[in-house]
C-alpha cells in the first residue's frame, strides 16, 4: 500500500508537470480572444465595475478588492498585517488589532473570506476571513473596508476550516486544520492518536457584527480541512471535511492516505446552542486576544479572555454524525437549495455528493456502520445522492450558479468542469492556466447566487503574463458562464496567494461606503478638532504633539525644545472634510512607517529622536499643487539641555 501511495505521488507530480508547461493550449486560447470577449470585460474609463470581488490575500494577511469584469485592483486592506502603506499595525490606534496570547504578531496567512447573510442571501455588511497560522478570524467593515475585529482562536492549529458564515450571521466557524493537544501540554509527538483532538469553534456574531466564542466542539484527532453551513432545510448543520482520519504524524504524504474514505463530519449546531443555553458544556482555561476597532474613538483596545465554553459531541445525542466520503476530501460545498453536500476527494477522479434528506434518514433509521471515538458513522450508501463519474483530476473546490449547475476546480488536470446537480452528467470543461485552486461565483456560497462570472483563482502562473524574475503573481481567470459553455474572457494578477474569494453585486455596497470621517463626531482622545488648539506637552521625557493638517499646512509646522533621549508622540489630525483628500505624515529616523490619515480622521505615531540637529517631517500624499510646500521642522538639543519647548505656525 505504501508502494502504492508513491506510485500515486509520482503520477501526481508528473501530471502536475504537464498541466503547468501546458503552453500550447494558451497560445490557443489566447488566439480566440476576439474583440467580442473583450468587450465583456471591458469598463470604460470612469464607469464603475459591476461586482466587488474580495481576493484573501493568502500570505500577505490581508484582503485585496477588485472589480469584476474590469479585474481592476480597486484597493488592498489590511488585515492580520502590518501595512505601511497606511500605517496599520504601525500606528499607536491600530498595533492593538495585531496582539495575540503569543504577543503582538505583525504577519497572517489568509484564506476564505466570506460576506455575511441575512436569509441566506448576501447582505454587504462584513466580510470575515480566517488566519491560518496564529488561528484567528478577522471581521471588515464594508462601509469602512477596514478591519474593526479580530478575534484569536484558542486550543486552534492551522486554522483552515474557516471562516464560513451560518444563513442569518449567527456564527462564524473556525475549524482547527492541525490535531494538536487539547488543551496544549507536553506530550511526545508518537503519542497523537487518540490524545490530540480537533476543535471545532463556533464564534456568535450579534447584530453590529461583534464576535464572541459561544462554544468550542472537542472533536477527534482528525485534519478539519473545509467546511460550509447548510442552508434552506439543511440550515442548522454545518458540514466539515476531515482528512487524515488515519491520525499518522509522520510522513502524511503517504501515511494519511492509507484509508479509503476519510469523513465529512455533519455537525447539528442548534442542537449544540440548545445544549448550551440549557448550561451544557464545561468552562476550561484558554488565553486568547480579542481586539475591537471603536470607529468613535478611532482606537483598538485588546481584551485578553481567558475561559472558553468546551463540549463533547458525544455529551449531546444526535449532534455530530460522520459520512465517509472517499479519497481525502478537501473542499465540502453546499449547494443553494441546502439538499447536497459536495467532497472533494483530492486524490480522486470523482465528486461524492451527499443528500441531506437521506442523511436525516440514515440517521433516523440508525442506519450505522460503526462510529469513530464515539461519533456513529453513517453508512455510506445511505446518505450518497450520487456520483460525478470521471470529472478530472484532483478535485478541491465547488462553486453553484443560479440554473442548478456546479462548477469544480481540478488542480491535477488544471481546468474548471461545469455538473448539473441531480443528474451529476458533465457538461462542460475549460482549461484553467494553471492548476486552480477555489473558484469563485458571487454569491456562489449562498441561496442566490448571480450565474454570471465565475473566477478562477490559479496556483501556477508560468508563462501567463510579463516575467518578473522569480517570483510571479498568482493568476486569476475570468470566466463568462451566462451560457451553457464557459467562455474565458480575462487572465488577472492577483496579490499574494488568493485561497478563495467572494464575490457580491456591487448595488449592496456602494452606496453604503463611507466618504469621509465628521470631525464632528471624532472622539479619539487626542483629537485636535481646530487649528487655534494645537500644541505641544511636556511630561517628563515624553513630549505630545497635538498637530493638525489641511492643504497645505502643518499645525505646528517648526518644534523646538525636543532633546535626545525624549519619546515623541504625533497625534496628527486631518482636518479635511472632503472626499478622498488624505495626507500623510513622515518624520526622517522614525523606526515606523508613516501615517496616512482619512479626512477627519486622527492618527498617532512615536519618533524617539537619537540625533542632535534640525530634523524634517513633511506630507507623503500628493494632496494639492502646494503638496511639496506640506513640511516643518523639529528641532533636537542634546540630553539635558535647557531649551524650552516652543512650537510656531507662520
Ligand atoms: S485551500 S486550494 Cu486554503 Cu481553501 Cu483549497
Ligand atoms: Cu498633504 Cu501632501
Amino acid at each position: 500500500m505504501k508502494k502504492l501511495n508513491s506510485i500515486l505521488a509520482v503520477a501526481i507530480f508528473s501530471l502536475i508537470m504537464v498541466s503547468c508547461g501546458n503552453n500550447n493550449e494558451s497560445k490557443r486560447s489566447g488566439g480566440a480572444m476576439s474583440s467580442n470577449v473583450a468587450e465583456k470585460v471591458y469598463v470604460a474609463p470612469g464607469e464603475h465595475d459591476e461586482y466587488y470581488a474580495f481576493l484573501s490575500g493568502g500570505y500577505s494577511g490581508n484582503l485585496t478588492v477588485y472589480g469584476l469584469p474590469s479585474g481592476r485592483m480597486l484597493k488592498e486592506i489590511p488585515v492580520f498585517s502590518q501595512f505601511p502603506t497606511n500605517g496599520y499595525g504601525y500606528s499607536e490606534e491600530t498595533t492593538p488589532m495585531l496582539e495575540t496570547s503569543f504577543g503582538f504578531i505583525p504577519w497572517g496567512d489568509a484564506h476564505h473570506p466570506d460576506i455575511s447573510q441575512t436569509n441566506g442571501e448576501l447582505d454587504g455588511r462584513w466580510v470575515f476571513i480566517n488566519e491560518n497560522n496564529t488561528p484567528r478570524i478577522a471581521r471588515i467593515s464594508l462601509e469602512y473596508f477596514e478591519t474593526e475585529e479580530i478575534i484569536e482562536i484558542p486550543h486552534s492549529a492551522g486554522n483552515h476550516s474557516s471562516s464560513f458564515v451560518t444563513e442569518n450571521t449567527e456564527y462564524v466557524v473556525a475549524g482547527t486544520r492541525f490535531s494538536v493537544p487539547y488543551p496544549q501540554e507536553d506530550i511526545a509527538i508518537d503519542q497523537m492518536k487518540g490524545n490530540f483532538k480537533g476543535p471545532l469553534t463556533f464564534i456568535a456574531v450579534d447584530e453590529n457584527g461583534g464576535m464572541s466564542i459561544d462554544f468550542q466542539l472537542k472533536m477527534p484527532g482528525f485534519n478539519y480541512d473545509l467546511s460550509h453551513p447548510g442552508r434552506g432545510d439543511s440550515h442548522g448543520w454545518f458540514f466539515f471535511t476531515t482528512y487524515n482520519t488515519e491520525e499518522a504524524h509522520t510522513l502524511q504524504e503517504v501515511n494519511a492516505s492509507q484509508n479509503d474514505k476519510d469523513f465529512i463530519a455533519a455537525v447539528n449546531w442548534k442542537k449544540i446552542q440548545e445544549y448550551v443555553r440549557n448550561g451544557g458544556g464545561e468552562e476550561i482555561d484558554a488565553n486568547y486576544a480579542h481586539n475591537v476597532f471603536n470607529h468613535s474613538t478611532q482606537t483598538a483596545t485588546t481584551t485578553m479572555m481567558n475561559k472558553v465554553l468546551t463540549v463533547d459531541p458525544r455529551d449531546v445525542e444526535g449532534a455530530v454524525f460522520f459520512m465517509p466520503t472517499p479519497k481525502s476530501p478537501h473542499g465540502c460545498d453546499v449547494d443553494p437549495s441546502g439538499e447536497y453536500i459536495i467532497g472533494n476527494g483530492k486524490l480522486s477522479t470523482d465528486l461524492t455528493i451527499h443528500s441531506f434528506s437521506k442523511m436525516l434518514k440514515a440517521i433516523e433509521n440508525k442506519d450505522f456502520d460503526g462510529d469513530a471515538y464515539g461519533i456513529p458513522v453513517l453508512n455510506f450508501d445511505a446518505t450518497l445522492a450520487g456520483v460525478v463519474k470521471d470529472g478530472g483530476l484532483g478535485p478541491l473546490h465547488t462553486e453553484f450558479d443560479d440554473k442548478g449547475n456546479a462548477y469544480t476546480t481540478f488542480f491535477i488536470s488544471s481546468e474548471v468542469v461545469k455538473w448539473k446537480l441531480g443528474t451529476w452528467e458533465v457538461l462542460d470543461r475549460q482549461p484553467s492556466f494553471y492548476s486552480v485552486g477555489h473558484n469563485m461565483i458571487p454569491g456562489g456560497n449562498s441561496r442566490k447566487p448571480d450565474g454570471k462570472y465565475m473566477v478562477s483563482l490559479n496556483k501556477i502562473t508560468k508563462d501567463r503574463y510579463l516575467p518578473t524574475g522569480p517570483e510571479l503573481e498568482h493568476s486569476a481567470q475570468l470566466y463568462d458562464i451566462s451560457g451553457e459553455k464557459m467562455e474565458l474572457l480575462l487572465d488577472f494578477p492577483t496579490h499574494g496567494e488568493p485561497h478563495y474569494a467572494a464575490g457580491i453585486h456591487a448595488d449592496k455596497i456602494k452606496a453604503n461606503s463611507k466618504k469621509i470621517y465628521r470631525l464632528d463626531e471624532n472622539k479619539h482622545e487626542h483629537a485636535t478638532l481646530n487649528e487655534s488648539e494645537t500644541r505641544v506637552e511636556r511630561n517628563g521625557n515624553e513630549v505630545h504633539v497635538y498637530m493638525t493638517m489641511v492643504r497645505s499646512h502643518f499645525a505646528p509646522d517648526n518644534i523646538e525644545g525636543i532633546k535626545v533621549g525624549d519619546k515623541v508622540y504625533f497625534h496628527v489630525t486631518n482636518l479635511e472634510q472632503d472626499f478622498d483628500v488624505p495626507h500623510g505624515f513622515a518624520m526622517i529616523g522614525a523606526n515606523n512607517s508613516e501615517l496616512l490619515i482619512m479626512p477627519g480622521q486622527t492618527k498617532t505615531t512615536t519618533w524617539e529622536p537619537t540625533k542632535v540637529g534640525v530634523w524634517p517631517f513633511y506630507c507623503t500624499d500628493f494632496c494639492s499643487a502646494l503638496h511639496q510646500e506640506m513640511q516643518g521642522y523639529i528641532r533636537v538639543s542634546p540630553k539635558g539641555s535647557s531649551q524650552e519647548l516652543k512650537w510656531s505656525l507662520d
